[in-house]
Parts: C-alpha cells; sequence; structure tokens
C-alpha cells in the first residue's frame, strides 16, 4: 500500500528550509501532498500580508519534484478533515510545531522534522529590505 504524507506551510519567500523539510517529508512515503496556506490564513495568523499570493506559492511548491500534489489551507481548524481527505498515514511538520498536532496521532503518524538553522521568511525580508 502505499503511503501518502501530508505537510503544511506558507511557503513565503521559497528557501531551502523549506526545500529541505519537503524533501525529508516526501522521503518518509511514497506520496506528498502539501497544504500551502491561503493568504487570508496566513493574514491571521502573521498579521501581514504573504510577499508571494496564495497562487504563486502554490504554483512554486506544485513545481518541485518530491510533491505531487498541492492543496489551499483554507483553516489551522481543519488539519484533521485535510488528513482524511487525502488519506495521509503521515503528518510532518518542522519543529516549531513540535507537540502542536499530536491530537491527530489517532488517524495517522504525527512527525516533528528539525529546523533548517539560520534561515527564515522573516530574515530573508529584513535582509532584503535593508540592503541598498
Ligand atoms: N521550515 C524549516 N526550516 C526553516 C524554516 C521553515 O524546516 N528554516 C519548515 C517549517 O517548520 C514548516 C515549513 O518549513 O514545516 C513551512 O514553514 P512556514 O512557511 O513558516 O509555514 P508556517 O507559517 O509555519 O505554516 O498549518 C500549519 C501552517 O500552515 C504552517
Amino acid at each position: 500500500m502505499a503511503r501518502t504524507v501530508i505537510t503544511f506551510g506558507t511557503f513565503d519567500v521559497f528557501h531551502v528550509g523549506h526545500l529541505k523539510v519537503i524533501q525529508r517529508a516526501a522521503e518518509l512515503g511514497d506520496r506528498l501532498v502539501v497544504g500551502v496556506s491561503a493568504d487570508e490564513l496566513n493574514l491571521r495568523k502573521k498579521d501581514r500580508e504573504p510577499v508571494f499570493s496564495e497562487a504563486e506559492r502554490m504554483a512554486i511548491v506544485a513545481a518541485l519534484k518530491p510533491v505531487d500534489e498541492v492543496f489551499l489551507e483554507e483553516s489551522l481548524e481543519l488539519k484533521r478533515d485535510y488528513i482524511l481527505k487525502f488519506s495521509a498515514d503521515v503528518l510532518v511538520m518542522g519543529d516549531d510545531w513540535e507537540g502542536r498536532f499530536d491530537e491527530f496521532r489517532d488517524v495517522c503518524e504525527v512527525v516533528y522534522l528539525p529546523r533548517t538553522p539560520a534561515i527564515s521568511t522573516t530574515a530573508l525580508i529584513e535582509k532584503i529590505s535593508s540592503a541598498t
């Protein structure tokens, strides 16, 4: 039976930390499904508009070799529904989310992977905006 892995993220200003979590997630199964968070959800979650729109962020993630399918993550509260809808066997998140999704262990495996150090969208935005 094919093993489906699901992961979620904003993936704004796509960087190598995003790439690594996606590559490592894909290695845990046969099919990788990625939920890309909606602009609206991002605004609520981080209190700012993403640099790239949800359509652009989805297009970038969908074009990656390890990714089989992308969908728009419209709400953090729908995680269980998404896991069931895509018949995910494993939920993967970076360890900045450690413990936050343990409640889904009744329907799938939950794995937290170590974040790639020293890179983040916020730091990149700051670096770019301070460049002259
Ligand atoms: N990530 C990583 N290393 C970094 C930066 C990010 O491993 N240096 C991982 C995060 O841990 C996450 C994924 O990349 O698993 C996407 O990160 P974000 O775009 O910051 O996603 P986030 O806003 O945390 O959205 O439902 C959950 C949310 O949609 C997650």
